[in-house]
């Protein structure tokens, strides 16, 4: 537990005569009022949001069970990084003397401070106060001492997250479908996992009428599920290739894979890892796309197997769905991925162009969104349905500029997507790519867009919303309370993942330090006190739902699970409806609460891309 229950003395300020904190008294009138001249406490501060100042306030001193738990980012903090840890009751307390210890030399204390005297919190609900103490710089491992409460232990290093990358990386090559899995380290041994996909059906009837048998076998399971899906797909090799693309030097001679681990790719040139683990997506990318040039939207069987190994699920399987956002995703992915792969594998990246220039001109001949579902098409995995597509056709233009230099395509983007080029960016996701058209308009080189400055504005923009959002959050979550819904982990890391964007264009130190805040989130500095990475940090989820962990009995390590979620989608959230769980507090660590504690590898895209830009 994060939390220690804390016999601590704490004097709290009670103004005479104010009602709201008189009931306080009541509450804890069990302990009976007493002077105490304890230690573990500073000068005796108001903390009462209720009373004004020119209160003449007289103190009383009683010692309370307030029970104070400290959260904080559970792996640690870069030297150079901002380090704020939280102070969180239920109850308002006033300003508490703090101290970090070393663990490695008798727990001398090497920073004390004074917190501040404790606020609420709108998402949560606790009563919180944040401790800034970036001034500690000095590599080490240390835990946090508040009145006698000592928090979990920490590092400060330069190296602090090299390890959970290294798993956050790793996390996609362990989801490879159609592949034995073997990983002594973690002591991971799958059989491959549905070989069917080599024959599955197309679940309706084609244009002759037939529902032929295509060949859509590996990629990437998609989540705790064994579904595999264009839309997801493809805003994740986005991401991943983007942080490539962003910071090549962060990847140069970074081993994430062993050598048996990457005899898919034989490239001309020898390419960092990153790009030979995308190369595993995209591959099945490819295979997901009709002759004509549109793309199908999702491999699966037509029902959700239960907690079994990949290969134990030998039902059929089925391609489902079509759409014209599916497909503009994978035109602008695969347009991207042609740029990107060019210096190490000249012909995989002619091939990536053809497609993405088949998806785009199948674009052209269908102008009208259209997302196809057939009856039946959700019986056993998730609809990543998304009706409109306009975002997305802004982003397969923008990367075709980018990637060919080609100027028509800016004449379609300023022609037909002026208001998405200059509107506020949002954070990107599989529902919505409007940001990473607007990057690629920013950055296009051969032929710069005509967008660039307002594409530009519409991202610093949505970066200085989020610093103030950031600032205003008892955690430093960039999220509002009405943001915490299914997968606002990811959301977090999405909006971390913006302001790294925005950092690129306009440096400043408040979007690498509230990108770094949604990292020491979801690492723990939260209001659940859990890290939100399996394996990572002290406490962290043991009940993912994520199937392959689950069946093999291996806490497979380095997934994001969603987080949060006040709309209490699965049957276990449900249940605990009538607790009137607060937004930040509404997840559970169940295996079947799918809503909140399952893995995707779109979750993990922000993880891996922030990651890259913490050293
Ligand atoms: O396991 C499924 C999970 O991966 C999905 O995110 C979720 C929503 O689509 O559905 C889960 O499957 C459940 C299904 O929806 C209802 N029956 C129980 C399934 C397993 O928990
Ligand atoms: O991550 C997805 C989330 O944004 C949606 O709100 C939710 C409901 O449609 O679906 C989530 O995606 C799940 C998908 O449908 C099936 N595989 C598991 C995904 C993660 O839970």
């Amino acid at each position: 537990m994060v939390k220690k229950r804390g016999f601590a003395m704490l004097i709290l300020s009670i103004l005479m005569g104010t009602t709201a904190m008189l009931s306080g008294c009541t509450r804890s009138s069990e302990s009976k009022p007493k002077a105490v001249s304890s230690v573990t406490t500073p000068a005796i501060i108001s903390s009462s949001p209720t009373t004004s100042a020119s209160e003449t306030a007289s103190s009383i001193v009683i010692d309370s069970e307030l029970e104070l738990r400290i959260h904080l980012n559970q792996v640690g903090y870069l030297p150079d990084g901002p380090k704020v840890f939280v102070i969180a009751a239920d109850e308002p307390f006033p300003e508490l003397k703090v101290s970090v210890a070393d663990r490695h030399d008798n727990e001398k204390v090497v920073w004390k401070g004074v917190s501040p005297a404790a606020r609420q919190d709108a998402a949560s609900g606790d009563w919180v106060s944040q401790v800034d103490f970036g001034k500690l710089t000095t590599e080490g491992w240390y835990h946090i001492n508040v009145a006698g409460n000592e928090s979990l232990r920490f590092f400060i290093n330069k190296e602090v997250y090299k390890e959970l990358f290294i798993n956050v990386a790793r996390s996609y090559k362990l989801q490879r479908s159609g592949e034995a899995i073997d990983d002594p380290l973690i002591g991971l041994k799958l059989q491959p996992g549905h070989l069917q996909d080599k024959e599955a059906t197309l679940f309706f009837k084609d244009e002759k009428g037939q529902q032929p048998t295509l060949d859509v076998h590996g990629g990437w399971y998609d989540a705790g599920d064994y579904g595999k899906y264009i839309p997801v797909a493809a805003v994740t090799v986005a991401q991943l290739m983007l942080a490539y693309e962003v910071r090549p030097a962060f990847f140069e001679g970074r081993r994430l894979l062993h050598d048996r681990e990457k005899t898919h790719w034989k490239p001309a040139k020898a390419a960092p890892d990153v790009l030979s683990e995308v190369k595993f997506e995209l591959d099945w990318m490819l295979r997901m796309q009709r002759e004509d040039g549109a793309v199908y939207h999702k491999v699966s069987g037509g029902s959700f197997p239960g907690f079994i190994l990949p290969a134990e699920d030998v039902q059929d399987r089925s391609i489902y769905g079509l759409s014209t956002y599916g497909t503009a995703m994978f035109t602008a992915a695969t347009a991207m991925a042609a740029r990107i792969y060019e210096p190490f594998d000249p012909v995989y990246a002619k091939k990536l162009l053809t497609s993405s220039k088949k998806a785009a001109k199948w674009l052209d001949a269908n102008p009208d969104a259209f997302f196809r579902v057939d009856e039946g098409q959700n019986s056993g995995s998730g609809p990543y349905e998304k009706s409109s597509d306009r975002e997305e056709r802004f982003w397969a233009q923008a990367e075709l500029l980018k990637t060919t230099g080609d100027r028509r395509y800016d004449a379609t983007i300023q022609r037909e997507f002026a208001d998405l080029q200059s509107n506020e960016s949002t954070f990107i996701s599989w529902a919505n790519a409007q940001l990473l058209g607007q990057w690629a308009v920013v950055t296009s080189s051969l032929t710069p867009s005509a967008g660039k400055e307002v594409a530009t504005q519409a991202i610093i923009k949505a970066a200085d919303g989020l610093v103030d959002r950031v600032g205003m959050d008892g955690y430093r979550s960039s999220l509002l309370s009405k943001e915490y819904s299914w997968a606002s982990n990811k959301n977090a890391l999405a909006q971390g993942e913006l302001m790294l964007l925005a950092n690129e264009l306009q440096s400043n130190r408040s979007y690498v330090d509230g990108a770094a805040d949604q990292l020491h989130y979801v690492l723990g500095r939260n209001a659940m006190g859990t890290s939100y990475v399996t394996g990572v940090g002290t406490k962290y989820p043991l009940h993912p739902h994520h199937r392959i962990s689950a069946a093999s009995g291996i806490l497979v390590p380095g997934l994001l699970v969603g987080g949060p979620n006040q709309d209490l989608n699965d049957p276990v959230l449900e249940k605990m409806a009538n607790q009137g769980l607060p937004p930040a507090k509404s997840f559970v660590d169940d295996l079947s609460s799918y809503a909140s504690n399952e893995y995707a590898i779109d979750y993990n895209a922000p993880l891996f891309f922030t990651l890259a830009f913490m050293e």
